[in-house]
């Protein structure tokens, strides 16, 4: 329906209305297919691609031959029959050695098998005299991410005359964690409601799912944690577990598995026990039995995602068991079926120490090599909890005998919520490029995680997703970005973050190549901006309750650690966590050199300072400046480059479509406000603890 809105509009644009009139509601995300502007680029194209050759039908390499005609027809403006065979030049052939009799006969099985079943090869080749593109797998999912990828060379502007292309996931799980609700509402969403609907469910599926299913499959997505991690238990019931299958019938075809938050106490809440005490037998009968009947509704269910024992929710420690204890009851019931459990590390009780940044290192570590084989333990990249820049988890590294999945969050709690623009690739890049130095130098956190530095079995990552039922999907337009950008790094957690926004800025706007160097350098600097203007220097947690406040003066009576004052410990004479080996020691969890580097505030990289330091304001900072000067410095220059922000999309006017141009330009015209509240409140702030004079601009 939207496609065809823009179908029409781009008729009407033909007879004379600026091209610019075309209605773009962002719902087409990255796959928008517009046709091809450049002439030469164009014609090589069609002349590359002018049939399909199908491979045997089934659920999944039908949507792969739909996709690539859908997408063709509209790229280059010509429809693009299938046919049996490959008679003439310029066939596009797809399958695997079993779907398709011309994969087979190229005698490429062993590097297909090599590849995966979820990996494939592009290649421009013979099949006997006929010129011809072949997309193979060993799967039928690798058939369908192939599709994918030829598309995206054709939307970024690639030739595609002489491929030759093999690619690999480097991880195998690539999770979008859904913190959705069974009432329609999404804990720290900001993009609308569920696009569940449970209350419609299994009745009725929503369209809606299949365009996300293949939004996900083109970025090599391939499972779905449908329900919030504060799980309600319902969620585990036989009519909710229908709901959940009607579900995966609609990813299945896509290559992307559910997997559903367990509420670790549901054998009391919803089973009737008297206990949900790992150890009890009556407790492992009721997981066995539950994930019997979750299988027999959903034969290729992934597994539980268990929050346990954190911010209120039950757990082992309610029946003085440990983690380990309570991950195996589940992974148990799973394995017989092939699920698995991932458990989350996000546990900070704070009887375990006084800083909570320590904590659940401290709670983990100790069990490594404690958990089944079929358990992974699913670790935030920083140690606090998803702010504008930590350092990474330390447990990343630490634990040589239990997979670890990391968790990043798309969605942007501490970020600016839907209303700033804030790329986070060069963040994810930071976090998986740094060097855990685990087995020496290089053991960089992309290593641990893929396996590579603790030969793992399985591996894993996790975005908290910021989907929602918003016409844009995330809110804000470049807020697609992030769920791109998420799924392009966990297939490949090496592509630079710049290329993958790149890719993003042609598909979703325009390859116009000035545009998309205005808007990529707009992306780029984004993340940076914003920790300047929010919290700067390691500073974190500035925030009030919504998370998206600025809140320097919390002192959430709660729990110390939810209020902003417990981090930055300001006071007339300094600022800043010391969490050297004079203060809580929390630079200890990291190995060497990181311990003694980021221990001594001479050394400490600058972006970390605040964080891992407690510094006199009169401190003098290598830029000459006190630190009391440098942070009001850099206040201030977040707060331009926010305001800036806004100035340079101001010159893309005409350029992009108009209405989503109107649509940036508001959240941008926030962003600066917000901007300058948080650059004069904390200014003001931290002004009225240490009485120092705000030096001049
Ligand atoms: C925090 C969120 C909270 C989540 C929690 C978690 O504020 O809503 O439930 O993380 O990850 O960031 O469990």
């Amino acid at each position: 329906m939207l496609r065809r809105l823009r179908a029409i509009v781009l008729l009407a644009g033909l007879s004379g209305w600026p091209a610019a009139a075309t209605a773009e509601t962002g719902y087409d995300l990255w796959l928008r297919y517009p046709a091809v502007g450049d002439r030469a680029l164009l014609a090589s194209y069609r002349k590359a691609v002018t049939a399909i050759v199908p491979p045997a039908p089934s659920a999944t390499a039908d949507v792969a031959v739909e996709e690539l005609k859908r997408g063709l027809l509209d790229l280059l403006a010509v429809p693009v029959p299938v046919v049996p065979d490959v008679e003439a030049d310029g066939r596009l052939v797809l399958g695997t050695p079993r779907s398709s009799r011309v994969v087979a006969g190229l005698g490429w099985s062993a590097e297909l098998d090599r590849l995966g079943d979820e990996g494939y090869r592009i290649r421009s080749t013979r099949v006997g005299e006929r010129r011809a593109t072949v997309i193979a797998s060993k799967g039928d999912v690798g058939v369908l991410y192939g599709a994918f990828h030829l598309l995206r060379l054709v939307q970024t502007g690639q030739p595609i005359e002489a491929l030759d292309v093999a690619e690999r996931p480097r991880l195998s799980l690539r999770l979008l964690n859904h913190w959705d609700n069974l009432d329609g509402s999404i804990e720290r969403g900001y993009a609308g409601e569920s696009l569940w609907r449970w209350s419609e469910l299994p009745g009725r599926v929503d369209p809606r799912i299949t365009d996300y299913a293949r939004a996900n499959a083109s970025i090599g997505i391939n499972g779905s944690v449908l329900n919030n991690v504060n799980a309600s238990a319902e969620i585990l019931t036989a009519p909710y577990l229908e709901k959940v299958a009607a579900i995966a019938r609609v990813l299945r075809p896509y290559g992307i598995r559910v997997f559903l938050s367990a509420n670790f106490a549901a054998p009391r809440i919803i089973g009737g026990l008297a206990t949900a005490d790992p150890l009890d037998p009556a407790v492992a009968r009721w997981w066995k039995a539950k994930a019997d009947e979750t299988y027999r509704v959903i034969p290729d269910f992934g597994g539980w995602l268990v929050k346990a024992n954190s911010e209120g929710q039950p757990g082992p420690q309610d029946y003085k068991r440990t983690h380990a204890d309570g991950a195996n009851v589940l992974a148990d019931a799973l394995a017989p079926h092939g699920g698995i459990v991932m458990y989350r590390a996000f546990v900070y009780d704070a009887s375990v120490d006084p800083d909570r940044v320590k904590r659940a290192w401290l709670e983990f570590v100790p069990l490594d090599g404690r958990f089944r084989d079929n358990v992974m333990v699913q670790v935030k990249n920083g140690p606090l909890d998803f702010q504008p820049r930590e350092p990474f988890h330390p447990m990343f590294g630490a634990m040589p005998k239990t997979p670890l999945v990391a968790e990043l969050q798309v969605t942007q709690e501490y970020l600016g919520h839907s209303n700033h623009l804030v790329y986070l690739g060069p963040m994810w890049k930071e976090f998986l490029d740094a060097d855990t130095f685990a087995k020496g130098p290089g053991s960089t956190v992309a290593r641990v995680v893929d396996g590579t530095v603790d030969r793992w079995p399985r591996t894993g990552i996790a975005g908290v997703a910021n989907t929602g039922r918003d016409g844009n999907w995330c809110g804000h337009d470049f807020a697609q970005a992030n769920w791109y950008a998420f799924g392009r790094l966990a297939w490949n957690p090496a592509l630079a973050a710049e290329r993958v926004a790149e890719e993003w800025i042609r598909m979703t706007w325009t390859s116009a190549p000035e545009v998309v160097a205005s808007i990529r350098s707009m992306m780029m600097g984004s993340r940076e901006s914003f920790v300047r203007y929010t919290m700067p220097l390691g500073l974190h947690h500035l925030i009030g309750g919504d998370h998206y406040a600025v809140m320097p003066e919390n002192p959430d009576p709660r729990r110390a650690d939810w209020s902003a004052i417990y981090y930055h410990r300001a006071d007339r004479s300094a600022i800043g966590f010391d969490r050297t080996a004079a203060g809580s020691n929390a630079v200890g969890q990291y190995r060497s050199p990181l311990r003694e580097q980021w221990g001594d505030a001479k050394t400490c990289p600058r972006e970390l300072l605040l964080w891992f330091h407690r510094l006199p304001w009169e401190l003098r900072m290598t830029s000459g400046r006190t630190l009391w000067e440098e942070l009001v410095g850099e206040y201030r220059r977040g707060a331009d480059e926010a305001r800036e922000l806004e100035a340079r999309w101001k010159t893309l006017e005409g350029q992009v479509d108009q209405e989503r141009y109107r649509a940036v330009l508001a959240k941008l015209r926030r962003q600066t406000e917000d901007a300058a509240s948080w650059r004069d409140k904390c200014i003001g702030y931290f002004h009225g603890v240490n009485g120092r004079p705000v030096p001049e601009p």
